[in-house]
């Protein structure tokens, strides 16, 4: 059995973005962590998900020196078009903003984060499941986890709970503790991978048919997204259905735009918001999914997973190193009053972009209104850009 660390400063539960910058963070300002995540290397780094970077999740992998390949592979965009009926906003983000976004998959950022992690020497255990998170009101909690069939402990000064929505850290709360704030949107999105060219554009559509997204990866991937029932099943999506349902949603009716290529990906991820505040009880911090989920329409999840970290590291160097504990106290405030404004944008979007099957005729109405307010009013799409790019940095 490999070396298990027994003790640390920070121990940190989970190893998707929020874990892994968490812990680069934590080792550039010398604070002792150690990283357990559940599942295996290979299945981290392959796992599908987000593929937009905002400028302030760039400059943290620049701060990190792990933006190298990301330079080199990334595409950068400088723009996004909207369509619905016929017309096409189109968002100049530089002329609106001044700034602009990396299109990286999230598993391209999980990958460069992990070799810099282990090639700096620091703990990173895989395959090793937190089962229980205890001692949180104490002065020294500890994660129970099971490690090459054994079950170890790691006793810590404090815990960042970095393990998604369906970790184990948020369980470790006193539900009195938590307030929780949720919204579930009555249906999915059906993402794909294709070996195919993209489209010069990222486009989000609204159509009567429903939502579609078309991304990419590189010049040679496609990362294409159609609206789907809440309860779908992929098998319900035989790739000639989400090609027909892309050609018709994106206005490509002569099928000459969108290229059909060998799906190497494919799988439905549902809609909805969720927060459960406050982000710290007692030794345990939550950051990332652990906490907060927002519907894929915003393209926000990864980059508030580095948001809340970097607010984080901050405050826990202040802690480690001086013993203030401001930092700390404010760290739940300081990231939920992102969060919320994330939210409100992720569901701005949403609502705006899918066809709801339930609208009244005046709900219809309103929606198509707003498109067309937006396509008329550089005041709208600057709202609409600037948060895309995402909101600056208040005092975090
Ligand atoms: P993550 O879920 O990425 O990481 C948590 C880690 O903790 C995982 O590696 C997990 O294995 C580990 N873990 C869980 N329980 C554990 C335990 N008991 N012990 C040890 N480890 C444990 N966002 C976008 O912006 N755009 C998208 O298109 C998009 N698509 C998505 C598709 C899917 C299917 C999902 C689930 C999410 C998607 N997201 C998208 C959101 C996603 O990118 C998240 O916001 C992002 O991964 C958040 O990062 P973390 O907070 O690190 O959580
Ligand atoms: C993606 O490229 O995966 C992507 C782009 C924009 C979104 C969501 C996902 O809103």
């Amino acid at each position: 059995m490999s070396a298990v660390p027994m003790r640390t400063q920070v121990g940190i539960v989970g190893a998707g973005p929020a874990g892994l910058f968490l812990s680069l963070l934590l080792q550039r300002a010398g604070i002792d962590c150690v990283v357990i995540e559940a599942r295996s290397r290979s299945y981290v780094e392959c796992r599908v998900r987000a593929g937009v970077l905002e400028p302030a999740t760039v400059e943290l992998m620049q701060e990190l020196g792990v933006d190298e390949r990301m330079r080199r592979e990334a595409m950068v965009d400088d723009a996004l078009d909207i369509r619905f009926a016929g017309n096409v906003i189109h968002l100049d983000f530089p002329a609106l903003t001044g700034r602009l976004v990396h299109i990286y998959g999230q598993q391209e950022v999980v990958k460069d984060l992990i070799a810099a992690r282990l090639a700096a020497g620091g703990p990173l255990l895989f395959e090793a499941e937190a089962t229980r998170v205890e001692g949180i009101d104490g002065n020294r909690p500890a994660i129970h986890f099971r490690h090459e069939n054994a079950d170890a402990t790691l006793v810590c000064d404090l815990v960042a709970g970095c393990d998604g929505f369906h970790g184990v850290c948020r369980a470790a709360i006193p539900a009195g503790a938590l307030t929780v704030c949720e919204r579930e949107f009555p249906f999915g999105w059906l993402g794909i991978l294709s070996e195919s060219p993209p489209i010069a554009q990222m486009t989000y559509a609204h159509h009567e048919r429903g939502f579609a997204l078309a991304s990419r990866r590189s010049p040679q991937l496609s990362r294409l997204y159609v609206q789907c029932s809440a309860d779908d099943d992929v098998a319900a999506w035989p790739d000639g259905r989400i090609w027909d349902e892309l050609h018709v949603r994106l206005g490509d009716d002569d099928r000459t735009e969108i290229v059909e290529g060998h799906i190497v990906q494919k799988g439905i991820t549902p809609c909805r918001s969720f927060v459960a505040e406050p982000m710290r009880h007692g030794r345990l911090f939550l950051a990332g999914d652990a906490c907060h989920i927002v519907p894929p329409t915003g393209a926000k999840g990864l980059n508030l997973a580095a948001a809340d970290v970097r607010v984080l590291a901050r405050a826990l160097a202040d802690y480690f190193h001086g013993g203030a504990t401001t930092g700390l106290d404010r760290y739940s405030d300081t990231c939920l009053a992102r969060v919320w404004k994330v939210v409100r944008y992720s569901t701005y979007m949403t609502t705006l972009l899918h066809r709801f099957e339930e609208q009244s005729p005046f709900d219809r109405r309103l929606q198509l209104a707003e498109l067309d307010y937006v396509l008329h009013s550089r005041a709208a799409q600057t709202v609409i850009a600037e948060n895309y790019v995402g909101l600056p940095f208040d005092g975090a």
